[in-house]
């Protein structure tokens, strides 16, 4: 049985989530509660499993290793069921290119730790840790709503099988919306992402849809 080191409200841990789901895959969800205050990311327990303290993680067959966009290589290529990915090599490079302007470039700066650092060694207060947040999320997006209406017309990104790039996508469009933002200037991306969310493995795998979600 696999283990996903968890927590609902990671967006990182939400895309392996949806992975898994797409090849119907049967895990369990090992919650980490990485909420401020909490703080479980940092407890020497985890942090033996997981030495950069972040979620999510994966447990198979007794080794342990963190990074999503690496487990979901593992999960695209090792696990029964379809390919995360296009058939076709320059589509395959469109979609990862796609999927790390978020996991790369948006993501990472918007992370708990980084808020954090913000707010504690540099004093911004919310209106300006919610303006940084915000401008990160509107500089990717603005990149991938111009490369999502070039695209050739498909129900989804690459087709009409959700990749890499989608599985990136439903996550930080949750993530903008938690934090209020007006996505009125990306109606590509919110079609996509509205699409996918009626989508089985993507219902399932969402914050509001894990066991414990609040905590
Ligand atoms: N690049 C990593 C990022 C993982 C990551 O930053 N996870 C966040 C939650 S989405 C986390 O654990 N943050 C805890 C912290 O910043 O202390 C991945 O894709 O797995």
């Amino acid at each position: 049985m696999l283990k996903l080191y968890d927590y609902w409200r990671s967006s990182a841990a939400y895309r392996v989530r949806i992975a898994l789901n797409i090849k119907n895959a049967s895990y369990d969800s090992i919650p980490i509660n990485i909420a401020p205050g909490k703080d479980e990311q940092f407890a020497e327990s985890y942090q033996r499993l997981n030495p950069q303290m972040r979620v999510p993680s994966i447990e198979v067959d007794g080794q342990i290793i963190g990074q999503s966009m690496a487990i979901m290589d593992w999960i695209s290529e090792s696990l029964p069921g379809p390919s995360l990915l296009p058939d076709d090599a320059w589509t395959r490079l469109q979609a990862r290119a796609f999927a790390n302007t978020i996991a790369c470039d948006i993501h990472p700066l918007n992370n708990l730790s980084v808020l954090a650092a913000l707010r504690n060694d540099f004093g911004a207060d919310q209106a300006a840790v919610t303006r940084w947040y915000h401008d990160w999320i509107r500089r990717g997006f603005e990149a991938l709503e111009r490369i999502a209406q070039d695209l050739p017309p498909a129900t989804l990104l690459f087709g009409d099988q959700p990749t890499i790039a989608e599985i990136c996508l439903v996550p930080q469009v949750s993530n903008a919306r938690r934090f209020d933002m007006d996505l009125s200037d990306f109606p590509r991306l919110q079609e996509i992402d509205a699409t996918c969310r009626t989508i089985d493995a993507f219902a399932r795998a969402a914050p509001e849809a894990q066991q414990g979600s609040q905590a």
